[in-house]
């Protein structure tokens, strides 16, 4: 009999891929586990970001980048690496981050999938506790606004998420904190029941985790601090105009969410 053996955050993830237990004769297979990552000009994060998910992650690890084109060719430093864990997705006259994820999972092999973003606001070396939280979840969820997160960006764009959340938590409920975190990982059984819906921004994401929810799969969050971006350019907020689109992008999705029942 084969029994998954989910790695604990503790453990050494660099080791054995497979034990054998005395006393039940099972093998325990460390599972295939997929980062996906969506790039748009982040080349001065993308390989920082993809070394620190191979350290903390450990052996069995796959990376999947998905770049739309980036002018700064942030595909190309990908490409480069010439690792065989990495896999470099170059999509050409398409952009959307619900969309690339969407890609990257459909590209993806592991049992266990993850995605986050690449500009090394949220820390790889969370990622272990999430996946042995998957020990007795479907869905772990990287939370700044769990007990014990925070979030260091700028006062304004802290107050917009938090008002985002505040309303998704009222309008969709089941007391999730981080609605629109994009950091996670799933187990891959997941999207047997749920998919992504591949339209538009980050508020995708709202609806995935809602989703998940109402179909009573376990889901739950694990607090970690969202370091505010370095270097490069936001895509979310390059002017204020786009901030307030995006904004009021999550609220309808927020109500669509609510009202649609399609599956
Ligand atoms: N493939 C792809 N990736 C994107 C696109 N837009 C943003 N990204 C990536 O999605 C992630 C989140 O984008 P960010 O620019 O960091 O947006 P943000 O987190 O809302 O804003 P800041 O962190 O403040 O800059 C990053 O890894 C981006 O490179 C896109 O259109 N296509
Ligand atoms: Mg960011």
């Amino acid at each position: 009999m084969t029994t998954l053996a989910i790695p604990r955050p503790d453990s050494d993830l660099a080791g054995q891929t497979t034990r054998a237990h005395d006393a039940s004769r099972q093998t325990e297979v460390r599972p295939l586990v997929s980062i996906v990552l969506a790039t748009f000009c982040e080349r001065e994060h993308i390989l920082h970001t993809i070394g620190g998910i191979l350290e903390h992650v450990g052996e069995p690890i796959e990376v999947v980048v998905v770049d739309d084109d980036s002018p700064d060719r942030t595909w190309e430093l990908v490409e480069q690496m010439n690792d065989d864990r990495v896999v470099a997705i170059r999509r050409v006259r398409t952009r959307g981050l619900a969309s690339a994820f969407n890609r990257g999972i459909i590209e993806s092999r592991g049992q266990i999938v993850g995605w986050m973003d690449a500009d090394m606001c949220m820390p790889p070396e969370l990622l272990p506790r999430m996946i042995a939280r998957l020990n007795d979840h479907d869905v772990v969820i990287g939370s700044r606004y769990a007990e014990g997160g925070s979030d260091n960006r700028h006062w304004v764009r802290v107050t917009a998420s938090r008002l985002v959340n505040g309303f998704a938590r009222l309008v969709l409920g089941y007391g999730i904190r981080d609605y629109d975190s994009g950091f996670v990982v799933v187990r891959r059984s997941v999207f047997d029941k749920v998919s992504i819906i591949p339209t538009g921004y980050g508020a995708y994401f709202i609806e995935f985790v809602y989703t998940c929810c109402r179909k009573g799969l376990r889901v739950c969050e694990v607090p970690y601090a969202f370091r505010d971006r370095t270097e490069g350019y936001s895509k979310s907020m390059p002017t204020i105009w786009r901030f307030l689109w995006t904004g009021a992008g999550y609220v309808t999705r927020i109500i669509r969410t609510r009202l649609r029942r399609a599956d």
